[in-house]
Order: C-alpha cells, then structure tokens, then sequence
C-alpha cells in the first residue's frame, strides 16, 4: 500500500471520527392532543404548540406538516382553513371563539403556509393536505422560531374541517462545524502535496 493509500485511509479515519464526536441526523414526528384538533371547528381558532429542543449540533432542514383524511362536513364555497407558523404559542391545544368567517384569526401572527379549501365537501375522500415548509422557503424561520424550544402552528377554520390527525415530521442533520471543515481542508492540503512531490 503507498503513502498516498494509507493517508486516504487516515483521512477517513479522522472524518469518521469528527462524525461520532460531532451531532446526528434524525427523524422526528409530532402530534397534538386531540390529534385531530378537536374536528376544526368553524366557530374556534385553535393553536398548537410543540415543545422540543432541536438536539444539540443539530439543525432542521426539512417540516411537512400533515393534516390526514381532511374533508369539510359540507359542501360549501367559503369554507377556509388559515394555516400559519406561529413562534411561541401555548403549548399544547388551545382554542379560541371567532365565529365562522371574520378572516384569517392569525393574520399577522407569523408567516401564512396556506388557506385550504375543499373542492369537493359532504363526505371523506382519504385526501392528506400536506404543508411541505422546505418548499415554502420556511426553513430558516422554522429554525428561528424552534430556537427557544417553543414554535408551533395556528389553524383558524371558518368551515367545520374533519380529518383523521395531524401531524409534523421533521428532519434534522447536523450543523456543518466550521473548525472541522478547516481540519479536513488542512488534511486534505497535506494529502494534495505529498501526490505533487512524487
Ligand atoms: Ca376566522
Ligand atoms: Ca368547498
Ligand atoms: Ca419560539
Ligand atoms: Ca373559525
């Protein structure tokens, strides 16, 4: 085996080893109490706030957030369901009376993910609203918002929104740690002139 083989090997070993020391990825799922928040009334707002600390030298690089088998209890053309991402709500389940219709309860209260409307209504067609936050560029906030180990979501539904359970998966990996970049690098620099001098 050549000097150059066994550095390669050396460099894998030390790479291995700044991964063990350093953080993991992981996947991670939540869900409020009721799950299905209590059936989205149209006559409440309702809030959910998740409590967890984002492992240590860890950071999410991706949320989706699940609403299964939704459906509206009728049909009806103004029926909205105001999904926003809110900082630090209650934790837990809370809700709140704003009559159905008044508009959006959480305006102004963290960025709007979307306003859903059911095409159809009167009966369950096993459809999964899915809210994928990497793709709405909300990561960073999310980031932000779950920093103090509080953020969560804000739902105001002016239509009575059945479903099955909601749910946040979210992906974590780990935070790129500068000192170890430029340990590789210098590695990875020595590796480089031993290959020039030959
Ligand atoms: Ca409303
Ligand atoms: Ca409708
Ligand atoms: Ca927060
Ligand atoms: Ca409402």
């Amino acid at each position: 085996m050549g000097d150059f083989a066994k550095s390669g090997k050396a460099l894998y070993a030390i790479a291995a080893a700044l991964a063990a020391g350093a953080a993991y990825a992981g996947d991670y799922s939540f869900m409020p109490d009721p799950k299905d928040m209590d059936g989205f009334d149209h006559h409440y707002y309702y809030s959910w706030g998740i409590q967890w600390n984002v492992p240590s030298g860890e950071q999410i690089t991706e949320a989706k957030l699940i609403i299964k088998n939704i459906w509206d209890w009728t049909e009806e053309d103004d029926d909205q369901l105001f999904v926003h991402l809110l900082d630090d709500p209650q934790p837990g389940v809370h809700s709140g009376f704003d009559d159905q219709g008044g508009g959006d309860y959480f305006n102004n209260q963290g960025p709007l993910i979307g306003v859903y409307s059911d095409p159809v209504g009167g009966h369950s067609r096993d459809y999964d609203l899915i809210y994928n936050l990497k793709d709405l560029g909300l990561i960073p906030t999310v980031n932000a918002y779950a920093s103090n180990g509080v953020f969560g979501f804000g739902f105001d539904p002016d239509c009575h929104y059945f479903n099955d359970g909601v749910e946040l998966q979210v992906h974590t990996e780990p935070v790129p740690e500068p000192a170890s970049l430029i340990g590789l690098g210098i590695a990875g620099l020595a590796l480089l002139r031993r290959k020039r001098s030959r």
